[in-house]
């Protein structure tokens, strides 16, 4: 079983306000083995953690290994939506999707734990529904009230195509994302914020609590995605300062998520771009979930002419920016980045140029 991490090229911190988000999956990828057992025992292997657990198929409960967690939750949640897994089974998974990078490394494992369940037992769970049991693993087994839009990447990713994520009636489109002159490089700022969990669950009661407010106006809206940012300028008074700015943020980027499918539609990646790095101003400064780090490695691609934008990606608070960069000059792109990098941190930039690939998926016998 391959299960792919993701990249988002726009729309943050929208899949959990109803927006829209614009994902694809990646070529780094969590890789499962399963086999069945004769008894309810569940033993997991991870591979890269060289760690392992052990758990009964009739006391599926939250265990301090945070990642065995993941593992539990899915098993967990299929079983609540009816699915009989049968017998225990050993499972062993390892990858190269880097984690606390941003890149999902988590729906990816959910994702992977899902559709290995479902091949080893004939389980045949549809996609969606895979998505939104990863989903509920992840909010209750390991606490992040996170949005969908991970999960559906790793799970309904397609070659050389982002993902349009309708995430109201999780209707999506595909786009080709197949620009021969420009690569997307991610710089992996090394950071990894140990208080990013509470944070983001933070976030979405401020985005939950400017709903609540202009319920009182607008009895009608369920969330920020039916709202307008000019209503939220008209309400300004009514808000909070931070919860003004979270959502004055969120109706912005749902908007700008929706012009800069059109750019993409005209292969307009010039303004595709300006967009990206409007994005990273408003994480940082109204959505507050930027570092030093990431603000340094996207002010140092503003003046270089071969990006086309840059901006923080997923949650934040640590992890990778997403860079569109002109093929011909990534290895000096990379080059540059690095040695500003640790000329101002001391510290080793990791850059990745990520292809787009399929979603899940059971890998042919070797
Ligand atoms: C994390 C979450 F898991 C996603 O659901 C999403 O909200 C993202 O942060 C921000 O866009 O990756």
């Amino acid at each position: 079983m391959r299960a792919p991490g993701r990249i988002n090229l726009i729309g943050e911190h929208t899949d959990y306000n109803n927006g829209f988000v614009l994902p694809a999956a990646i070529d780094k990828a969590i890789y499962f083995a399963i086999a069945p057992r004769t008894d309810r025992l569940c033993k997991v292997y991870a591979a890269d953690l060289n760690d392992t657990f052990e758990f009964s198929l009739d006391s599926l409960n939250k265990c301090p290994k945070s990642w065995a967690n993941y593992l539990i939750g899915v098993t967990s949640e299929l079983i609540t939506d009816g699915y009989v897994i049968p017998t225990g089974f050993e499972v062993a998974f390892g990858g190269d999707v880097p984690n606390g990078a941003g890149l999902s490394s988590s729906a990816a494992v959910e994702s992977g734990m899902g559709w290995a369940l479902s091949e080893l037992f004939g389980l045949a769970i549809p996609r969606l529904q895979l998505a939104l049991v990863a989903q509920r693993a992840e909010h209750h087994f390991a606490g992040l009230q996170c949005g969908i839009m991970d999960m559906f990447a790793s799970i309904h990713g397609k070659a050389n195509s982002v993902i349009r994520l309708d995430c109201r009636d999780l209707t999506f489109e595909y786009f080709p994302f197949d620009f021969e002159n420009y690569q997307l490089v991610l710089c992996n700022s090394g950071v990894k914020h140990t208080l990013a969990d509470s944070a983001y669950n933070t976030r979405r009661q401020e985005c939950e609590q400017g709903v609540a407010i202009l319920q009182q106006f607008y009895p009608t809206i369920t969330s920020l995605r039916d709202v307008k940012l000019a209503q939220v300028e008209a309400h300004k008074a009514d808000f909070s300062e931070n919860v003004y700015r979270r959502c004055r943020y969120v109706t912005g980027e749902i908007e700008r998520v929706v012009s800069a499918c059109e750019d993409l539609q005209r292969g307009d990646l010039v303004a595709f771009g300006k967009k990206m790095y409007e994005t990273h101003t408003g994480l940082s400064e109204d959505y507050e979930v930027s570092c030093v780090e990431l603000d340094f490695l996207v002010e140092q691609t503003v003046a270089l002419t071969e990006v086309l934008g840059a901006r923080l990606m997923g949650g934040g608070f640590g992890g990778c920016t997403i860079n569109i960069v002109e093929t011909a000059q990534v290895d000096s792109f990379i080059e540059k980045m690095t040695v500003a990098y640790r000329a101002q941190f001391n510290k080793k930039l990791v850059c990745h140029v990520v292809g787009i690939t399929e979603g899940v998926a059971r890998l042919e016998k070797l």
